[in-house]
């Protein structure tokens, strides 16, 4: 019993924990064996509920008065809305990884420190597509076979910058759920490894570096069918930069996310990860954490 003045007051204190399920509650920054081997082989997964509800409601709050304070501009094209650096870089953004279990999931990836592209999300809007509701187009039909993209370096070549990143890392900030499009991210699996070796075929055979860059957006190759990624708000999709992906279409409601463009601490240097991928080195090449899991799952199984 303690107490304190006229207030008193009884402790239970158990010998030791004793549910284990709730240890997976407090320790949501390390990824499951399904994630893991989900992550590998098809370049991508989704980890559930990592941002709590409140910051979600803050990062939400900061967009819609950016919006109302007109602070974007529209992009060329799509008139999907590129908001200023300001609004991306804000606290109510960046909050979404660090004051959430996301940066040390991503740490545990790397088993190393991230940097975070820009210091900022890229705040992606993805309205109904009003016109596609309007022709009636069937709601569940998949985004075309050669739809994908990758994204590219900072300088928009991959020949000397084959990527400035390694993981995008969505986070959702609205429900977008099922098989019908609701402007959900559409990737393609498997498509990491195959897009890499073609990236370094393509580098091999341009012995002279004369190529200006290798985007891939001239006959793309068929990489198969896209899967659209289903996710509730708070849910976060970490996709390989080498996956092939693209915005699905969208005729349900408006669909946010903030994408963060991650990388290993140094990933830029010398000898880090991107060079190393220059040279031909694998895929995972720098996701040390994550090989390592995957030499644990193969030790156990
Ligand atoms: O989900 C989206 O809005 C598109 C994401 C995308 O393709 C990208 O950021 O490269």
């Amino acid at each position: 019993m303690w107490k304190f003045g006229s207030f008193s007051m009884n402790f239970h204190v158990s010998e030791y924990p004793s549910r284990p399920s709730e240890i997976r509650k407090v320790l949501p920054w390390v990824l499951d064996a399904s994630q893991t081997e989900q992550l590998l082989s098809q370049g991508y997964t989704v980890i559930k509920n990592v941002i709590p509800a409140d910051v979600v409601k803050k990062a939400l709050g900061h967009i819609s008065s950016a919006r109302k304070n007109e602070n974007y501009v529209l992009r060329n094209g799509s008139g999907l809305p590129s908001f200023y650096d300001a609004v991306q870089e804000a606290d109510q953004i960046m909050n979404l990884m660090t004051t959430s279990s996301l940066q040390r999931l991503l740490e545990s990836i790397y088993d190393s420190e991230i940097e975070i592209l820009g210091g900022a999300g890229q705040i992606a809007i993805r309205p109904v597509d009003e016109d596609l509701v309007k022709r009636g187009v069937d709601k569940h039909k998949r985004a075309n076979r050669t739809a994908w993209h990758v994204d590219e370096g900072g300088s928009g070549k991959y020949v000397q910058r084959p990527a400035d990143f390694s993981l995008l890392v969505g986070v959702a900030l609205t429900d977008s759920e099922g098989d019908v499009n609701s402007g959900q991210l559409n990737v393609w699996p498997g498509s990491h490894v195959k897009l890499h070796e073609a990236l370094q075929e393509h580098l091999r055979r341009d012995v002279e570096g004369i190529t200006p860059n290798v985007r891939f957006t001239e006959g793309r190759p068929d990489i198969g069918k896209p899967v659209r990624v289903c996710v509730l708000k708070g849910d976060v999709v970490l996709a390989h930069q080498r996956l092939g992906h693209c915005g699905g279409p969208n005729v349900v409601q408006e669909r946010i996310m903030v994408y963060f463009r991650v990388r290993k601490s140094g990933h830029g240097n010398s000898n880090g990860v991107r060079e190393r991928w220059m040279r031909g080195d694998g895929v995972w090449t720098g996701f040390d954490g994550l090989l390592r899991k995957k030499a644990e799952l193969a030790s156990i199984s």
